[in-house]
Parts: C-alpha cells; structure tokens; sequence
C-alpha cells in the first residue's frame, strides 16, 4: 500500500468510526448556525444538550458554555463559522497526542535486549481481548517479534479466543489450563519473550468490575510477579474502555487508575456510538492519554489516537 493511501484509509477508518458522534453534533450544529440565529438562552440550551448527548462531560461543557457567553458578548462569535471554530479549538485543547505510541524498554547496551511489556485492563467485555490482537497485529506488521499471553484464566473459552487471533496474527502465544495461574502465564510470556529476544509482550486479563477488591488485587500481584522477571516492567498499563459506557467510563477509569497504575487508556467501539466525546471528558478529568481507539471488530481496526483527526471527524461535514 502507497504511503498516500495508507494516510487516506487511516483518516477515514477514524472518520467512518466517529460517524455516529457526527451525526449527533453535526446535525444540531447545523440546525443551530443556521440562518443567522442569535446566542440566546434557546440557543445556549441546545447546544447544552448535544454536548452533553455526545458525552463531553458535564464540567467541559459548562466551561464551553461560559467561554461562548463572554465571546458572544464581546463579539468575537458571531456567525455560524465562529462557533464551529471556537467548539473545534476548544476541544482540540483538551487533548494531547501521546509522545510516543507505546512506552518502549529502554535498552542498556552489552545487556541482553529486554521486551516492553503492556498489560491491558478493563471491565467485562470493554474489549481487552480484542485489543490485545489488534495490537499484536498492528506491531508484528511493523517487524515486530510479539507474544501474547492469555492472562484471562477465568472466562471459559478466552485462552481458546486469544489463540485464535494469535494464530490469524502469527504471533506467539503462552497460556495455561483454564483456572491457572494468571500471574504465572504473564511470568512465563515475559521469561519466553526474554529467551527469544522479542520485542513485545501484551498480557491480556480478565474482565473485572472495578469495585470488587480482590480481583483488582490480583491485577497488582500479576505487575509485582511481572516485575520479578523483569524490573521496570510492565512499561504500560492500558485500560481499555467501551465508549458506550459514556460517563461510567470516568467512573472506571477513577478506580483502576488509583488500583492499578493505570498509564493509557485504549477508547473501543467508537463505531457504535454517538458518544465519541468520552475521551474528551476523561482526559480532562483524570489526565490520562488515550493512546488508541478502536473502530470496528477486525484485527486492522485499532488506531494511535490522533487529536486533530478526531476533533475533524467529530465536526466534519459529512
Ligand atoms: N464495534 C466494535 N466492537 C468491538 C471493538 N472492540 C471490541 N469489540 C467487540 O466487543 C466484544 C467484546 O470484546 P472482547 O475483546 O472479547 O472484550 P474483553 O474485554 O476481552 O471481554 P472479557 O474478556 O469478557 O472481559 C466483541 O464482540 C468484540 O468484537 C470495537 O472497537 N468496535
Ligand atoms: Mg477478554
């Protein structure tokens, strides 16, 4: 593939993804610029309600608010355009591209080459597993030597779904017996990526609800037997979240931020919702990046999170 069409399908897997989200804003927004209408209460409440309907997050949306009242006043937004371009802005600052895609090991030169290791947490069914092979797939088609290991030892049949797309991505895979020893499996990946000189390890987890202790316990003993193989290690803790989840996304991200040292945030299912605007409220709130979103269920649809790509897809016309 050109590097042309690369960049062009990229933009537009990110823009197809948002489409729901700018259906949403694009269609109030386009009802509210119309026809020279003037800023008024009406007007002010309307808009209150689209933000808020896309999940921007109550504090952001109030803060948009009162920024566009005093702009208003002083005549810097008047028209239609003004105000798209003040919503565009306004959001666009909230958001910060990562430095980089992932928090690569740092080698130490005359020692043995040591893999990066990301653990990916979430709630039941945010698409931790589903990540994991998107990001197996993404990194093994830069060159990349990946293994995955199925650290999902509790859910029947998800050491038989990572294997799957283990196999469909040609990466290596280490698991065990359902019920095993989830903290043992990551061990053993990170031992195995050690011996094959790999440069990744994703250790995929179980689904757990954020207020139940003990389970939010044993993802701190699977980082401290992790950090036993290899200090420093993981080098990333990514949270996946569902974008349907809306505001209780904040609400997980909260707490597994506090239990697990939380240090990205990967944004699924952006494709099945109008609720695009979550990522907006969390990085404002907890300050934490999104490094990815997710944008279908095939092995190709993860992307880095771009800010200015989304704010366009977001606001774009079509
Ligand atoms: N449309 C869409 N579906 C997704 C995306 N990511 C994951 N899914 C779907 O969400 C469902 C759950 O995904 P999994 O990856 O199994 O989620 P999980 O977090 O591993 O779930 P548990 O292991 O049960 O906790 C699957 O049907 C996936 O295909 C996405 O970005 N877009
Ligand atoms: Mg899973």
């Amino acid at each position: 593939m050109g590097f042309f069409k690369a960049i062009g399908s990229l933009f537009t897997k990110v823009k197809d993804g948002l489409a729901k989200t700018r259906k949403l804003i694009g269609s109030a927004l386009r009802s509210l610029i119309g026809a020279g209408r003037a800023i008024d209460q009406a007007f002010l409440q309307q808009l209150e309600d689209t933000l808020l309907a896309a999940d921007i997050g109550v504090a952001k949306t109030e803060a948009i608010l009162a920024e566009l009242k005093t702009k208003y006043k002083a005549g810097e937004v008047a028209k239609g355009e003004d105000l798209l371009a003040f919503l565009k802005k306004s959001l666009r600052d909230e958001l910060q591209a990562p430095a980089d895609e992932l928090n690569w090991a740092v080698q130490v030169a005359g020692q043995p080459k040591q893999p990066t290791v990301v653990l990916i947490v979430g709630v039941n069914g945010a698409g931790k597993t589903t990540t994991v092979a998107k990001l197996a797939n993404r990194y093994k088609s830069q060159g990349k030597q990946v293994v995955v290991a199925a650290g999902d030892t509790y859910r029947a049949a998800a050491i038989e779904q990572l294997s799957i797309w283990a196999d469909r991505a040609g990466v290596a895979i280490i698991k065990t017996k359902d019920g095993g020893d989830a903290a043992a499996v990551a061990f053993d990946a990170v031992a195995a990526a050690q011996a094959r000189g790999a440069d990744l390890v994703l250790v995929d987890t179980a689904g757990r609800l954020h207020n139940k202790e003990h389970l939010m316990r044993e993802l701190d003993k699977i980082r401290r037997v992790i950090q036993k193989r290899l200090p420093g290690a993981p080098h990333e803790t990514l949270l996946v979240l569902d974008a349907t989840a809306g505001q209780n996304a904040v609400q997980q991200a909260r707490v597994f931020k506090d239990a697990t040292g939380v240090t990205g945030l990967v944004v699924t299912k952006l494709d099945g919702t109008a609720k695009g605007g979550a990522a907006i409220s969390i990085r404002r709130e907890l300050g934490l990046p999104v490094k990815f979103i997710g944008v279908g269920e095939s092995m190709d649809d993860l992307q880095p999170f771009d800010p200015d790509a989304y704010i366009e897809a977001i606001f774009g016309e079509t």
